[in-house]
């Protein structure tokens, strides 16, 4: 756990729809109509009135966010986003995974929320590397908190242990000072 400009920020190992904060991110695709991986695993918890109302949002373009509430979840919203497929790193892949980290927390920021968990974005099916990944979610949220916000509580949720150690040791490097 570090803090920085009274907000902690912490590496879980966990499942994304457990956490009780103001507002969890979806790893989503640009449709917002669900799929596989944490999208399945929030669409799920969340029952069916979540896809209702991602149905009304007109889709996301990668590296955007939009938000809706999260129904049955026991956090208040999701702010779905959509971050780059892998395609190798010269495509604006880094630029879009930062963007995506970025509009989430601008979002958040922008309703006043003060807790936000995320997943690792894009590093599932979309094929990110992970190492790579989690340096760029440490910087943004190392640069987002830079300019101040109502944020005191930042989780990035890992989902196995290979994860885990990578997100740990990115936050570490970047907060330990
Ligand atoms: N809690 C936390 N993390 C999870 C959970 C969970 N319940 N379930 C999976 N993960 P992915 P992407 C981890 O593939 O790469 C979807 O079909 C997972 O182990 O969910 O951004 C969308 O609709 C991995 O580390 O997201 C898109 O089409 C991380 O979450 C596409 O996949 C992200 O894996 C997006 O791909």
């Amino acid at each position: 756990m570090y803090g920085q400009k009274k907000c902690k920020i912490d590496v879980i190992l966990g499942d994304i729809v457990e956490q009780e904060v103001d507002a969890i991110v979806n790893a989503a695709n640009s449709s917002l109509l669900g799929g596989g991986g944490v999208d399945g695993a929030i669409h799920r918890a969340a029952g069916p009135q979540l896809l209702e109302e991602c149905r009304t949002l007109d889709g996301c373009p990668t590296g955007e966010a939009r938000m809706t509430r999260a129904y049955r979840l026991p956090a208040k919203w999701v702010i779905h986003t959509v971050g780059p497929v892998w395609n190798g790193g010269s495509a604006g892949e880094d630029m879009l995974l930062e963007s995506a980290y970025m509009n989430s927390l601008r979002l958040a920021g922008e309703y006043g929320l003060r807790s936000i968990a995320f997943p690792g974005i894009s590093i599932g099916a979309y094929g990110f590397p992970v190492e790579r990944a989690s340096v760029i979610a440490a910087g943004a949220v190392s640069r987002f908190l830079e300019t101040g916000s109502t944020l005191t509580d930042i989780r990035l949720v890992c989902f196995n242990e290979i994860a885990y150690s990578t997100y740990s040791m990115a936050v570490d490097e970047l907060f330990r000072k």
